[in-house]
């Protein structure tokens, strides 16, 4: 019988502002190494280190856990910040999100959606027609946790993201939260790119689309960052948020890695 998982999540802040967070699902003998790794990381942030770090430890039964494949992934190029925002709107459009709701997320992202220029700890959740925010909390948003690859395809996945040249840990963590995040009942799409003022990157992901990134949804040196999760009108949001925060979801199967492509190359 397999054994049990642990999951652990950690938040890093610093004077009760966002910093870094992280969550994983772990088999015993690798949740030490872990914790070891996720405390180095908050202390050691690009954007400043962090005075308070907060580690949450629970034991996972293996038979709850949820086992799923990870979305496709591809890069397609743009040359700056203009053309990559321009093809997350039109990307997003094709999920069925309407131009204000994709608007709506991109203003609060660009300008920090906790309010007062700070980043928030979770995301928006974004009435895909509307755009109207109903997370209940606007600073805090909605956390996506317990979720993870397990050993073997965690192996396999950086071997294919190390080939294409993608060996950054935000780009395995990325497509691991986007993976339970596009499984996620009543989620349309998600958008999202990095707060960590040194990475540019960001990505719209759905499951008819895939995990698609596009290398500048930011300039360099900008500090918001965010994710905005497009969810159907009517959606009941306590039932989704507790679905996003405690159903356990471990990925044994990966997706494609495509190699990257020009955006206006792009024919799916
Ligand atoms: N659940 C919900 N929202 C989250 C979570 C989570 N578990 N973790 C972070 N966020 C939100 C929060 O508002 C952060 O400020 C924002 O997302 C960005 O988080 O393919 O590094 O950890 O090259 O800075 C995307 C591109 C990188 C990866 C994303 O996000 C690629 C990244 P960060
Ligand atoms: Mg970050």
């Amino acid at each position: 019988m397999e054994p049990d998982y642990f999951s652990l999540r950690m938040h890093a802040s610093v004077e009760g502002a966002h910093l870094s967070g992280a969550e994983r699902l772990l088999l015993p003998a690798d949740l030490e190494g872990a914790v070891q790794e996720l405390v180095r990381r908050a202390l050691a942030h690009p954007a400043g280190q962090a005075d308070a770090i907060r580690l949450n430890i629970d034991r996972v039964e293996s038979a709850r856990l949820s086992r799923g494949m990870l979305p496709d992934l591809r890069t397609l190029l743009v040359a700056d910040v203009v053309e990559g925002r321009a093809a997350v709107h039109q990307l997003l459009r094709r999920t069925g999100v309407t131009d204000v709701a994709i608007k709506s997320a991109m203003t609060a992202m660009a300008q920090g959606a906790a309010g007062a220029g700070r980043n928030m700890r979770g995301a928006m959740l974004v009435d895909a027609v509307s755009g109207e925010r109903r997370e209940p909390d606007k600073e805090r948003g909605v956390r996506a946790s317990r979720m993870d690859l397990a050993p073997r395809a965690a192996e396999l996945l950086d071997q294919e993201l190390a080939a294409l040249g993608l060996g950054h840990r935000n780009v395995r963590e990325a497509l691991v939260l986007a993976g339970k995040v596009s499984q996620a009942p009543g989620v349309v799409a998600e958008l999202c790119w990095s707060d960590d003022p040194d990475y540019s990157a960001g990505y719209v992901c759905s499951g008819s689309l895939g995990y698609l990134r596009l290398p500048h949804l930011k300039t360099c040196g900008d500090p918001h960052g965010g994710r905005a999760f497009f969810i159907t009108p009517g959606t009941a949001v306590e039932p989704l948020m507790d679905w996003l925060q405690a159903c356990p979801v471990l990925f044994e199967q990966i997706g494609r890695c495509h190699p990257a492509i020009p955006w206006r190359e792009y024919a799916p």
